[in-house]
């Protein structure tokens, strides 16, 4: 089989540090020739003559003099059906780094040279077993930090957004032979009803390709958590709110409003979503020195959350600062905590912002909060089309191409809708199927591939 690499690579593809075992990993067409140079099999069977998939007992001798380094077993698989369509050796060293670092340098010595972060991945797609999505979704996997957010990579590398993205470049090429026939062969006259067909399929696609896009914001949120701040005037109960949810005595709480100077940020899950959650200084007109610092946080957290719990006591009335605290959450989304519930109600906070979603607590009671997290987990999801297929954008750089073939494709529209020659859709169609192709790698320069595989570690 045909591969793009001539040379054979290694790497330690486990953590540094201790532990109980320890992989230094080989791809390359001499990957069994170099392992055989410094294994020495306990029962003399020659390892170049391993079969795929069987593993192998014995010991690394440093070829020079002879000494062993380590007691191993070493795993063959042969190309193709590997990881990086290449023979591939494992050698499953005790996890310490002494042993591991002498192996590679072994290798090294042997004729391997050191991969470079993300090369076996890398390997595996230049030589044509997954594509680009599937690739980025390795690191995502690896990188995942919740159950949905390995749920969504997991989908991706499957092929899930591939195959997506493959039907959509299917149906933008049909759209462009169409058109193009149409240039190359005038006299026959392909009636203005095919034009009008071909642009209804381009309203379709760019209907579709919005769809995905707008997957994008609850797909970032799945992947790097949502960053949810909780704000009020002081003493409406924001750092108990944070240590309720927490379930940990983790910020001061006392009846002294103003008691919350710096911002506390601790992450939690609910429902497989990452939640970075802030208790911010409770925001007021001050002449404190610190407590002004403390606010001026407040408004920065609140600023660059994705969502705010904009907090209110109940038993008090709306004041003024609410208000205002409410102007400056305009635009976020948001989520209104009523909380004291437990004593005696002044405000009705779902009748005064009826667009808002209200939910009322009390933390003194432990009532109304696990509605909170409901209603926390749901404005994520509401952001989430995700339609049928449950694909959602997950990468910054898929949701940036899939806007760019947008534009493209309602451009084609434009000029069909304007009667334009056909040279200027089809130009237009073919600019919209190169942005969906880099999504794949099906269109690829160095500059992108060396961007997206230094994300990944050495050794994958
Ligand atoms: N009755 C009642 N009191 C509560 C409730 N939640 C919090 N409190 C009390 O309200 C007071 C203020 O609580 P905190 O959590 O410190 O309020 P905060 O919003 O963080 O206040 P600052 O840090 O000053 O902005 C404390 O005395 C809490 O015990 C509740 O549900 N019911
Ligand atoms: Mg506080």
């Amino acid at each position: 089989m045909k591969t793009f690499n001539e040379d054979t690579i290694a790497a330690i593809s486990t953590p540094a540090g201790e532990s109980g075992i320890s992989i230094v990993r080989l791809s390359g067409k001499d990957a069994l020739n170099i392992a055989k140079k410094i294994f020495k099999p306990l029962k003399d069977k020659k390892l170049e003559e391993a079969a795929s998939f069987s593993t192998h007992f014995g010991f690394i001798v440093d070829p020079k003099n002879k000494e062993i380094i380590d007691e191993v077993i070493v795993g063959v698989m042969r190309a193709p059906s590997t990881y990086t369509r290449e023979d591939i050796v494992e050698l499953n060293c005790h996890g310490g780094p002494v042993p591991v670092r002498r192996t590679l340098e072994l290798l090294l010595e042997g004729g391997a040279r050191l991969a470079e972060p993300g090369e076996f991945t890398k390997r595996a797609f230049l030589n044509g077993r997954i594509d680009l999505a599937q690739a980025e979704a390795v690191i995502d996997v690896i990188k995942a930090r919740t159950e949905e957010g390995l749920k969504a990579a997991v989908s991706q590398l499957k092929g899930n957004l591939s195959n997506k993205i493959k039907e959509l470049a299917g149906a933008l090429t049909g759209a462009c032979v169409m058109i193009e026939a149409n240039i190359e062969f005038p006299e026959e006259e392909i009636e203005t009803t095919d034009l009008n067909g071909v642009k209804k399929n381009l309203i379709n696609i760019l209907k579709e390709i919005n769809r995905l896009v707008a997957t994008a914001e609850s797909g970032k949120l799945l992947r790097e958590g949502v960053k949810a701040a909780i704000v009020g005037r002081p003493n409406v109960g924001k750092s108990s709110l944070l240590n309720e949810l927490l379930e940990e005595e983790r910020a001061i709480v006392t009846h002294i409003p103003g008691t919350t100077r710096d911002i506390i940020e601790e992450t939690i899950n609910i429902e497989g979503i990452a939640f970075v959650l802030t208790d911010t200084a409770g925001i007021r007109a001050s002449n404190d020195f610190v407590e002004k610092k403390g606010i001026e946080r407040s408004l920065k957290s609140l600023e660059e959350a994705d969502l705010l719990l904009v907090m209110f006591d109940g038993s008090t009335g709306l004041s003024k600062e609410d208000y205002e605290i409410m102007n400056l959450a305009a635009g976020k989304k948001v989520i209104i905590v009523v909380n004291k519930t437990d004593l005696k109600q002044k405000i009705d906070a779902a009748k005064t912002f009826k667009d808002k979603k209200a939910v009322n607590i009390s933390i003194k009671n432990k009532t109304g909060l696990s509605q909170l997290k409901k209603a926390m987990v749901q404005a994520v999801r509401e952001k989430s089309p995700a339609g049928r297929e449950n694909i959602i954008i997950t990468n910054t750089r898929h949701k940036h191409l899939l806007q760019k073939a947008g534009v493209a494709v309602e451009r084609a529209i434009d000029s069909i809708k304007k009667g334009m020659s056909e040279e200027f859709p089809a130009v237009d169609i073919r600019e919209a199927l190169d942005h969906i192709g880099e999504i794949t790698g099906r269109v690829s320069t160095d500059d992108i591939l060396n961007k997206i595989f230094s994300n990944f570690c050495i050794g994958k």
